[in-house]
């Protein structure tokens, strides 16, 4: 608890240009938690470079994640924005946390089965721990809640473990996180293989839609999206591109899955996929507005960035001194 309120954390990586995927599964439902929680979002970008990046490129989008994140309706005033790298105590509880993780562990995880195979030429011992990383971020703020997509529901039981099994050694030092996953877009598939999660390094840039892309994009990305040989407009099992563009049509009207097919019933597949098209482009037009105003005023995102580094570095040295004693490090 801090100030009495629950504390909640989550982070995106600065690792390419997001998609629906980061705003419906994580973003968009992080502002839910301003008024009664105490809010950590944080840009990721120690996470990031276990994937190579090209410098330049990754300094920008630090910046645009961050602007992201506030024309999502983060509040700087209510929720702690800052960057990972800018607080040194992340790193230095990654590691010591690492000594508290197993190798069998994270040699399960899937995400590192996927990446390392994606990026054999670079597999890297960051990427394989890159969830005991993630634990820190989280645990370093003595975390209740996680609001994450359904992706990273393997890494968030290996915080809980991690966390359990610390506290386990001597006595309770961080708090156990629960995840959230949002009731609808937990898990945004891509358009042009709807049994893979839409993902923001996909080399596909037509199976993916990126928050910031424009009217026609997203029109013509939609009406390229893969569906199957029926016509009917109903969530049904095997019908993996239909159920896909119904979630996404229902996360931005808030129309729910009856009510989407009672609209479309005895219209055909082009007609949906253009409402969904609209309906997408629409409910981002206010962001990319909003993020354009941002971008042209870096030094206020330069303050959010100091600001919100000074204050997680408070909470999180509360954290790392515990930690620190507890282990029998010795202090001057
Ligand atoms: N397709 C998705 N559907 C729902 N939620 C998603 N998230 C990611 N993709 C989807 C959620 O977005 C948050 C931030 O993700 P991340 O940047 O930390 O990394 P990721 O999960 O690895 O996302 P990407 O887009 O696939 O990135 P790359 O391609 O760099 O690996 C997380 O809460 C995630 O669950």
């Amino acid at each position: 608890m801090i100030d009495d309120k629950k504390v909640v954390f989550s982070g995106v990586q600065p690792s390419g240009n997001l998609t629906i995927g980061n705003y419906l599964g994580a973003i968009r439902n992080f502002s839910e938690f301003s008024d009664l929680y105490k809010c950590f979002y944080c840009v990721v970008d120690m996470h990031a470079i276990t994937v190579r990046q090209v410098p330049a490129e990754l300094r920008r989008r630090t910046y645009e994640t961050l602007a992201l994140y506030i024309a999502c309706g983060l509040d700087p005033k209510k929720n702690t924005l800052y960057v990972q790298s800018h607080v040194p105590a992340h790193a230095e509880l990654g590691w010591i946390l690492n000594c508290y993780t197993m190798f069998g562990e994270l040699s399960r995880m899937t995400q590192f089965k996927d990446k390392s195979a994606k990026h054999a030429d670079n597999v890297n011992a960051g990427l394989f721990t890159y969830p005991t990383l993630m634990a820190a971020d989280i645990l370093l703020y003595q975390t209740d809640l996680v609001p994450v997509g359904v992706d990273q529901k393997q890494h968030l039981e290996l915080a809980r473990d991690i966390a359990t099994r610390f506290n386990g050694v001597y006595g309770d030092t961080f708090v156990v996180p629960e995840p959230y996953m949002a009731k609808s877009g937990a898990k945004i598939a891509s358009l042009a293989e709807p049994t893979k999660k839409m993902s923001k390094s996909d080399e596909n840039t037509n199976a993916v839609v990126y928050i910031l892309d424009s009217k026609d994009d997203i029109l013509r990305k939609f009406k390229r999206a893969v569906t199957d040989s029926d016509t009917r407009v109903v969530f049904a099992e095997g019908k993996d591109g239909i159920n896909n563009l119904m979630t996404i049509y229902s996360c931005f009207t808030g129309k729910t899955f009856d009510e989407i097919e009672r609209e479309f019933d005895g219209k055909g597949y082009g007609d949906f996929k253009l409402a969904v098209g609209e309906a997408c482009a629409d409910g981002l037009a206010p962001v990319r507005e909003e993020f354009a105003r941002l971008m042209a005023d870096k030094a206020y995102l330069e303050e959010v960035m100091k600001n919100g580094a000074a204050e997680a570095s408070y909470y999180a040295r509360k954290t790392l001194s515990k930690v620190k004693r507890k282990i029998g490090y010795t202090s001057l």
